[in-house]
């Protein structure tokens, strides 16, 4: 392959709704420029970017898939994206290493929730969108319904320069508004293939009906255009094309194609489209200038070949036999095979080996790779996603992509115990691979918690842990972190007397227990006066009393936000030693702190909802049939904020339920918000279950 400079170079990431058609059109894109050998397909397990097990397994993509074509003397980078909210982290990784994006949308189904979202991040990044309908050739494919969907519902700044020739079953070619022309595909032809003709008849209405509207669109863009169209001159299609890649990089306007993937149908001019109106990565500097730091001072970012080099790594897979993959966008600088960049992020050298590009799953060694370009290389010691690249003299740093958070969480377990070990590893890998995949251990219910985009996401993680680490791992309800606290005030003693042949054990205490704010914890107060109790051994009877409280009274749960004051007590000369008055501790806890009416807390999350107006009265309903307190709403973007507590108790699901509600259409936010008494009847539910637990364990032991 020769090599390619910024201004030879187009980014694209291509994103949309899942089964919209996105892998199958990179790879027609692909196959059609003669870069890649073979015409792949999903439903056969063989497209260039599904090459993962899970993948071809599921037929559809989990992550994201780098590819390119070459086309009149230009790399088109092509970043497959999946479609599913669950595998959304990847789809923006994807799409920060871009310049630009390709939002397809199906023919048949049309605008969907995954559809306006990818389209409003884009937008959101300012990255010029091109929109291509695909499966055209599908059975009810409709041009004029789904065209009239995307003006509705992702923006009326959405304009055909190809309409189709036919659709569904006679779908057989594409007028470029443009060129005036058609293009007639050969029937049989596994190339796309077309004859140039005059616009058939078929297509004279489609045409007149937008012809006008393209030119209006891009006259409104530009001041001099205007003036010549409303003066009745011809505008020309360089002139044309010259104004729509300027109000596209301005988000004015954004071109509509038609294709079939299937049949390879329109690949061409998608591919001539790109090179022509989707900027360079040169050019790209305009709009995503953006800067990085250099220990504390701020850089800017250049994509010149001629500046020190700098790189994002927006991705690293991880595969038995091949090891770790890291993909990188070269932001700015040269860089070759072989040469040591410096990870700023986590501050150690790395020796480019291998230096490729991605071609699906094939990797091609090149010798050097230039600013703007995408590279992969493998084997790097420590470097993970997010991480950037640069050298020992300028260790730039750039901003970190902002990947979204998790949403659901399970506990986690090996099948079998003798792999808890392996699991952890491999648990740690995944989030290495996938910044959404996240794991923490929560120390007060002693389980490994994941948490991820939707139950798909960590059922997917599973499969991954099993295919690439060994380990079968089984997911589970997490277990509430509930806790215990007094409402009342008491006090009592704690005595411990042992008398066992020699030297016996002797402690002696007197302690008030008092309830506390909530939040505050546990506080010990020594009030001993006069030596009832020697100095060295109060600290035991704190420990003591510190220790018995992380088992609580009602359901085993620790014990907060209560004070203890040890204000008496006794010892011994010979008899008493530090262990005698921990125990003495315990013995005071336990005969205090039942009698200071005990209570539970649970813990409770607030959470941040947005939902269409549409939803508004299912989602309150359903927040307080799961004993939600509701704290306020507000108008949102397109749609209503919700700002509610709930117990944690009540959430088990909520992601599933809310997009089943909400058609996919809402989204939230939750974050632990602290601790608060529980109703009476959860109180008893909780008891029990904890007295039946108890019993079980009881019953396995013996
Ligand atoms: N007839 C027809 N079928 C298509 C076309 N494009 C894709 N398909 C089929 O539609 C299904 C989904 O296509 P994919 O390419 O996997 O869609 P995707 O957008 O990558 O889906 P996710 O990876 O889940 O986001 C597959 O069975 C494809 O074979 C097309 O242009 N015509
Ligand atoms: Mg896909």
């Amino acid at each position: 392959m020769r090599e390619y400079k910024g201004s030879e170079i187009r980014n694209i990431a291509v994103v949309g709704h899942g089964a919209s058609g996105k892998t199958s059109l990179v790879d027609a894109l692909a196959f059609v420029s003669g870069s890649s050998k073979r015409h792949g397909s999903v439903r056969d397990g063989t497209a260039l970017t599904d090459h993962a097990a899970e993948e071809i397994e599921r037929g559809y993509s989990i992550n994201l898939g780098p590819a390119y074509a070459e086309w009149q003397d230009t790399k088109i980078n092509l970043i497959d994206t999946p479609g599913y909210l669950d595998f959304q982290g990847d789809a923006v990784a994807g799409l920060a290493a871009a310049d630009g994006a390709l939002v397809v949308v199906s023919a048949t189904s049309g605008v969907e929730v995954g559809t306006e979202k990818m389209f409003r991040e884009a937008v959101s990044r300012r990255d010029p969108v091109l929109l291509v309908v695909s499966m055209m050739d599908k059975e009810h494919a409709d041009f004029a319904r789904i065209y009239q969907q995307i003006k509705t519902r992702l923006s009326n700044k959405v304009i055909p320069v190809e309409v189709p020739v036919g659709q569904a079953h006679s779908f057989h070619g594409v007028v470029n508004l443009f060129t005036r022309k058609a293009h007639q595909f050969k029937k049989g032809v596994k190339t796309g293939e077309y004859d140039e003709t005059e616009i058939p008849d078929e297509a004279k209405e489609l045409f007149d009906r937008y012809y006008s509207d393209l030119i209006e669109s891009i006259s409104a863009t530009d001041d001099t255009l205007l003036e010549h169209y409303l003066e009745g001159a011809e505008i020309s299609r360089e002139e044309a094309i010259a104004a729509m890649k300027e109000a596209m990089k301005r988000m004015e306007l954004f071109p509509l194609f038609v294709v079939s993937n299937e049949l390879n149908y329109g690949m061409q001019a998608v591919l001539s489209t790109i090179v022509e109106l989707m900027p360079s990565a040169f050019e790209m500097e305009e709009l995503h200038a953006f800067k990085g730091a250099e220990g504390d001072a701020t850089v800017e970012i250049h994509a010149s070949d001629t500046v020190s080099p700098v790189a994002h790594v927006f991705k690293t897979m991880s595969e038995p036999h091949v090891g770790d993959v890291t993909f990188f966008r070269l932001f700015s600088g040269v860089i070759n095979n072989g040469d040591e960049l410096y990870n700023a992020t986590r501050s150690g050298v790395e020796k480019l080996n291998h230096l490729s590009i991605a071609q699906g799953k094939d990797r091609i060694e090149i010798q050097t790779l230039h600013a703007g370009d995408i590279g992969c290389v493998a084997k790097l010691r420590n470097t993970h996603t997010n991480d950037t690249l640069s050298t020992r003299q300028h260790p730039v740093r750039l901003p970190l992509v902002a990947f979204p958070e998790g949403a659901i969480q399970m506990a986690v377990h090996a099948a079998n115990r003798a792999d808890e070990e392996k699991l952890q590893a491999g648990l740690h890998r995944l989030h290495d691979e996938d910044p959404t995949f996240e794991v923490h251990y929560n120390a007060e219910t002693h389980e490994t918690i994941v948490s991820g985009l939707g139950e798909r996401h960590l059922e997917v993680g599973m499969s991954k842990l099993k295919r690439k680490f060994g380990v079968t791992a089984e997911l589970s309800k997490p277990r509430i972190a509930y806790r215990e606290t007094i409402k009342g005030k008491g006090e009592g003693q704690g005595r411990h007397k042992k008398q066992s042949g020699g030297r016996g054990q002797f402690g002696d205490c007197w302690v008030r227990f008092a309830p506390l704010p909530r939040g505050s914890g546990y506080k010990f107060v020594d009030e001993i006066v006069g030596g009832s109790i020697p100095r060295q051994y109060i600290p035991a009877v704190d420990k003591g009393i510190q220790e018995a409280s992380v088992r609580g009274i009602l359901a085993g749960y620790p014990l907060v936000d209560f004070q203890v004051e040890c204000f008496d007590g006794s010892y011994h000369t010979v008899d008493s030693n530090e262990m005698s008055f921990k125990m003495a501790g315990i013995l005071a806890f336990k005969a205090v702190a039942p009698k200071c009416k005990p209570t539970l807390l649970e813990p409770l999350d607030e959470l941040e909802i947005e939902t269409p107006d549409d939803y508004m009265g299912d989602v309150l309903g359903d927040l307080s049939s799961r004993r939600g307190h509701i704290l306020g709403t507000e108008p949102a973007d397109g749609g209503t904020r919700i700002r509610a507590i709930v117990p944690q108790a009540e959430l088990h699901g909520y992601s599933s339920s809310m997009s089943s509600m909400t058609q996919g259409r809402a989204t939230f936010k939750r974050r632990f918000k602290g601790y608060e008494e529980a109703p009476h009847e959860a109180q008893v539910k909780i008891i029990e279950e904890s007295a039946k637990e108890k019993e079980e364990e009881l019953a396995t032991a013996h």
